[in-house]
């Protein structure tokens, strides 16, 4: 048996299609069970959130799952190999601004509200900029309207949410996309199982481009 963690929300809606054309779908109500199995009598679907999947596959509850780029850069993707793009829920992480937003003081250390501290910290560094992190767990677009930061590190697709709100895409710090990852022990112990998941996940890649 092999059991693939899924994130829900916007990724699902991704996978799931994917999934499809693969062949398989869900044997159970995917909206009210966590566990789910599937048309393939080897497969289990297990439904979590996003930020969930590298723990589980990480400690082998799962051997494989699906997740955000994102996620895996904050997690950092230790035990975890991530050997294939599912090019899905396609988005950017960005630092974003208010519109016409006045100039700092020179030597101002600049207030960053972000759900990816890490990522973010590394980001600053990098510039050799040493900023004061402000950890969010949704509705970023919103601590800059109200003083909370002077800028965010956050998701962007259209964009569409940021013009909303004033906001501004300074600079983008990288693409993303969903990502396949898998335990490490477990592409050793079920290698045949996993290759054979690995491939027809690459094969529906490669059918929608
Ligand atoms: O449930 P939980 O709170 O744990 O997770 P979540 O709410 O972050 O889940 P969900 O369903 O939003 O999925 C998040 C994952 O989807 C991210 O980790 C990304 O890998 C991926 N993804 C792709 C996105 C977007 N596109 C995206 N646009 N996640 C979030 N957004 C946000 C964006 O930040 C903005 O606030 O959607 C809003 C609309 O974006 P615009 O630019 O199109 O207006
Ligand atoms: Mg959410």
């Amino acid at each position: 048996m092999i059991t693939l963690a899924l994130s829900k929300g916007r990724i699902l809606e991704d996978t799931l299609p994917m999934l499809k054309a693969m062949g398989v779908e869900p044997a159970g109500d995917i909206g009210r069970l966590l566990r789910v199995p599937t048309t393939e009598p080897d497969l289990q679907l297990v439904i979590i959130r996003p930020a969930d999947v590298p723990t589980y596959v990480a400690y082998g509850a799962a051997d494989i799952g699906v997740t955000g780029k994102d996620v895996l850069m904050e997690h950092g993707g230790e035990g975890l190999y991530e050997p294939l793009d599912l090019k899905i829920a396609g988005c950017r992480l960005s630092v974003a601004q208010v519109r016409d937003a006045p100039a700092l003081p020179p030597h101002h250390r600049l207030r960053v509200a972000t759900k990816y501290p890490a990522i973010t910290q590394a980001h600053f560094a990098q510039r050799d900029m040493q900023v004061e992190m402000i950890k969010l767990y949704g509705s970023m677009e919103l601590a800059p309207l109200v003083g909370l930061a002077d800028v965010i590190v956050d998701l962007v697709d259209t964009g569409n949410t940021l013009k909303a709100n004033g906001l501004i895409e300074t600079e983008i710090i990288t693409h993303i996309t969903a990502r396949m990852v898998v335990n490490k022990a477990a592409m050793k112990t079920k290698h045949a199982a996993i290759k054979h998941w690995l491939a027809r996940f690459a094969e529906a890649v490669e059918a929608r481009a």
